[in-house]
């Protein structure tokens, strides 16, 4: 078992207790998300949710305008912009909870921190021209994750000669260009990017090896909910796949991811209560 040693995240005004692993729930208001078919678009159908997955016990909701999904269309900045930020400042003003950013856009991460977010969230990991030095003029930790190439071309092919040395290699670089610029590094999360210019060999592989991005001394989050990997394992479509999600969940916590990011909130969130009790070696109805 790999302990976590992760300290508190300070997340703008709010404090992320990372002591035991914690539940990122996914909003998605991209009219073209894969798995809920861009069903929480509509503003009270996001407020919604979110009051959803907290009452199941997520700890923070990931917002996201942009779909990485292979293929999908680009978005505009002003397009993102009117999606993502009146869902994080409604969300912020409606409950108790850390609010993050699924972005790569410097004008989306410094809106959204104008109206309370509490993490950027950036699959790009700051590489888009301005995104580094707009977070270094914020107070807020940033998810630095790894992708292979761009989304629309990452799934043609993808090679490493050493995936797990690579991905290391990588946030060595970006944690570098993120201390260079001013970002300290008690504002750092680290996120090997499960599915983003990756065969399913590769996500296996970064997986079951999770515990040796724990030596870089950041808090990992991890996002593996109803990906394509767990299809491919099951041989099942992105409705069918919540008990594999959820069994690959565990096994990242298990191996010291200290956030993970998912859609079904309350059957992870109970799986993570067994796993925290066995870690106490104590049962308590809670
Ligand atoms: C991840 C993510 C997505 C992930 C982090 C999906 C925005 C694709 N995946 N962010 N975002 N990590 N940090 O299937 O794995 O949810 S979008």
């Amino acid at each position: 078992m790999s302990k976590s040693t992760a300290p508190n995240l300070q997340c703008g005004a709010k404090l992320l207790d990372l002591s035991s692993p914690v539940v990122m729930g996914v909003l998605n208001v991209t009219p073209d998300s894969f798995s809920d078919g861009g069903s929480f678009v509509g503003l009270d159908k996001a407020l919604a949710r979110a009051g959803d997955m907290l009452g199941c016990g997520a700890a923070i909701i990931d917002v996201g305008g942009e779909s990485t999904r292979p293929g999908a269309a680009p978005v505009s900045v002003q397009e993102e912009l009117d999606r993502v930020v009146p869902v994080v400042e409604a969300l912020v003003q409606e409950f108790q909870c850390i609010v993050s950013v699924d972005t790569s856009t410097p004008e989306v991460m410094l809106a959204a921190a104008r109206v309370g977010a509490g993490l950027i969230n950036d699959v790009r990991a700051l590489q888009r021209p301005g995104a580094v030095e707009v977070v270094a003029g914020l107070d807020l930790p940033v998810c630095l994750m790894h992708m292979q190439g761009k989304p629309e071309t990452m799934q043609k092919n993808p090679k490493y000669r050493s995936i797990e040395r690579e991905v290391v290699e990588f946030f060595v670089r970006r944690i570098d260009a993120c201390l260079s610029a001013g970002v300290s590094r008690q504002r750092l999360l680290l996120d090997p990017g499960f599915g983003f210019g990756k065969t399913l060999e590769h996500n296996v592989e970064l997986l079951s090896g999770l515990t040796g991005f724990l030596s870089l001394g950041l808090p990992l989050l991890v996002g593996v909910s109803r990906k394509t990997m767990i299809g491919d394992i099951l041989g099942k479509p992105v409705d069918q796949r919540l008990h594999g999600s959820v069994a690959a969940a565990v096994l990242a916590v298990e191996r010291g991811a200290n956030i993970v990011r998912v859609h079904d909130v309350l059957e992870t969130v109970d799986a993570l209560k067994v796993v925290a009790a066995i870690r106490r070696r104590q049962v308590s109805a809670r």
